[in-house]
């Protein structure tokens, strides 16, 4: 799309950072794709067309007590986190070593990784989303300067969980960015058959905070509306004078296309 006529918001080496770690990710789920074609792994929740939302909105979670919560086809969060190939593979290989569920699990399925600020992630279409919340309140009780990013795809807002989550958020003020990776389709259900109002991130303003729809192929459009308008380092952090201080909990909602997915239809095997 128009990203070559996007002003730059970021840095040289934050965009080649961003640009490796879309990379990484994409290499990582083409490999799952030829191992599940193999018949050596088991499943690929896959990432494919969903890299530039994902890494682009975790990149710009640069907090020290800042957490993702992420989706269950988060792959590029998670690599934008931290994780590596070798601890993915570890994880697909249902080695002991697996940081995320000792090999336990099925591949990106259910998983956490405390030590890279990852909370658990589940299969349960939408059940992260108060977690999210419940997370963001308990950091705001405790005077934490936390931000949570929240991510989950277009099916997951027609659960009672995505109201509740919202909702809580609203309410409370919590800093939580929720991200919706609108691929148009929750296995094999359109997008027209789970929302009367297709504009998803519309709902934001109903729930008490600011949603914006950003195209999820446009990473410098995705660093415009960083978490709480931080800026890229925490050096510079309150220092960016076109975004303003920051407020102390500011819920947001970013409705994102990350362009449909080449067999969004097949969920097990290569979706
Ligand atoms: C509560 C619940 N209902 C149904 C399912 C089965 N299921 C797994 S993925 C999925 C579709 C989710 O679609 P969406 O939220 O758009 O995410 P996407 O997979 O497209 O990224 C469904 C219905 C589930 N895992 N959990
Ligand atoms: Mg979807």
């Amino acid at each position: 799309m128009a990203t070559a006529e996007q002003d730059a918001v970021g840095t040289r080496e934050e965009y080649l950072r961003i640009h490796r770690l879309m990379a990484q990710a994409k290499a990582l789920d083409d490999r799952m794709h030829i191992l599940v074609k193999q018949g050596r792994a088991p499943f690929v929740g896959s990432a494919r067309g969903h890299e530039g939302i994902q890494v682009g909105a975790t990149a710009a979670l640069d907090g020290p007590d800042d957490w993702l919560v992420p989706h269950y086809r988060g792959l590029g969060n998670v690599v934008a986190m931290g994780l590596t190939a070798r601890e993915w593979m570890l994880a697909v290989f249902a080695k002991a070593d697996d940081p995320l569920t000792a090999g336990r699990n099925i591949p990106g399925g259910c998983f956490g990784y405390r030590a890279r600020r990852v909370v658990t992630v589940s299969q349960v279409v939408a059940s992260w989303l108060p977690k999210a919340a419940g997370m963001a309140y308990a950091a705001k009780l405790l005077g934490k300067d936390s931000v949570f990013l929240c991510n989950f795809g277009d099916g997951a807002t027609s659960t009672g969980d995505f109201h509740e989550a919202l909702n809580f958020a609203g309410i409370h003020q919590l800093a939580v960015v929720f991200v919706c990776e609108n691929n148009g389709y929750a296995i094999s259900v359109p997008l027209a058959r789970q929302a009367g109002n297709p504009d998803l991130y519309r709902r934001a303003e109903g729930y008490g905070m600011p949603g914006v729809q950003i195209d999820g192929s446009d990473v410098p459009g995705r660093l415009r509306h960083r978490p709480r308008g931080r800026p890229a380092s925490p050096e510079g952090r309150g220092a960016d004078p076109d975004r303003g201080p920051d407020p102390p909990h500011q819920p947001s909602y970013l409705g994102g296309q990350p362009g449909p997915l080449p067999d969004a239809g097949g969920h097990c095997r290569g979706a």
